[in-house]
């Protein structure tokens, strides 16, 4: 083992980011959380839903937060016209206790194009932050987009979460929002966010 004074190597930020260690910073780290449970029930000002292009729910926390909301999100949705993946659109919140849901859209895996999932899967995380700041929101809760029917690896789809967040939070409108937390329902997500977070948001 190396002495404790050594400067320790750059670390690698996980697949197809090449990037070194950001710089420590307690003020960042508070505006980042993580939680496990149910994304219906947070009161925060958005929520962000794994949905489809179609916008017309479907099953996962998709059909949850329709079911938690009622019929009137379902009506919102189907005057949107869909949603392009890769990106997302705002609704109202109805009878869930958040105030907005953005509907992200995020790809399918595709294993022999994994930049190409990456790319759209950060797409989903930065457009639901533009759309949140956009309109006000300050707490955003996210689900963990892809990770379920459309497959992505939450070892992969964790650090470009947190990539898209650490970007966007650092960026030229990160002040718009005070914090942001990742949802993770199931163990293996929980374990990805626990492994990477200290990478993005090393403790000060
Ligand atoms: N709260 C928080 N997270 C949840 C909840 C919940 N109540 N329920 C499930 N999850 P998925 P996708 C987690 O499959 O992979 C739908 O049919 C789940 O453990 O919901 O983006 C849509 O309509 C997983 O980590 O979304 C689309 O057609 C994460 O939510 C398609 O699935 C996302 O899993 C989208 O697939």
């Amino acid at each position: 083992a190396a002495p404790p004074d050594t400067p320790l190597p750059p670390t690698r930020l996980g697949p197809n980011t090449g990037t070194t260690l950001p710089t420590p910073s307690k003020a960042l780290n508070d505006r980042v959380g993580l939680i496990r449970g149910d994304i219906t029930k947070l009161a925060v000002d958005a929520i962000v839903n794994a949905a489809n292009q179609s916008l017309l729910g479907g099953g996962g926390v998709d059909e949850a937060i329709h079911r938690a909301a009622g019929p009137r999100l379902y009506r919102e949705c189907r005057a949107l016209g869909g949603c392009a993946t890769g990106s997302a659109k705002m609704t109202g919140a109805y009878a869930l206790p958040a105030r907005r849901v953005v509907h992200a859209v995020g790809p399918v895996y595709n294993p022999f194009d994994r930049a190409g999932s990456e790319r759209l899967l950060t797409g989903c995380y930065t457009r639901s932050l533009e759309l949140a700041a956009e309109g006000g929101c300050r707490t955003v809760a996210f689900s963990a987009i892809s990770t379920g029917v459309y497959g992505y690896p939450s070892r992969d789809a964790a650090p470009a979460a947190l990539s898209a967040i650490r970007a966007f939070l650092t960026g030229p409108d990160g002040e718009k929002i005070d914090k942001v937390v990742v949802v993770t329902f199931e163990m293996k997500d929980v374990e990805a966010y626990n492994q990477f977070i200290p990478l993005y948001f090393p403790p000060v």
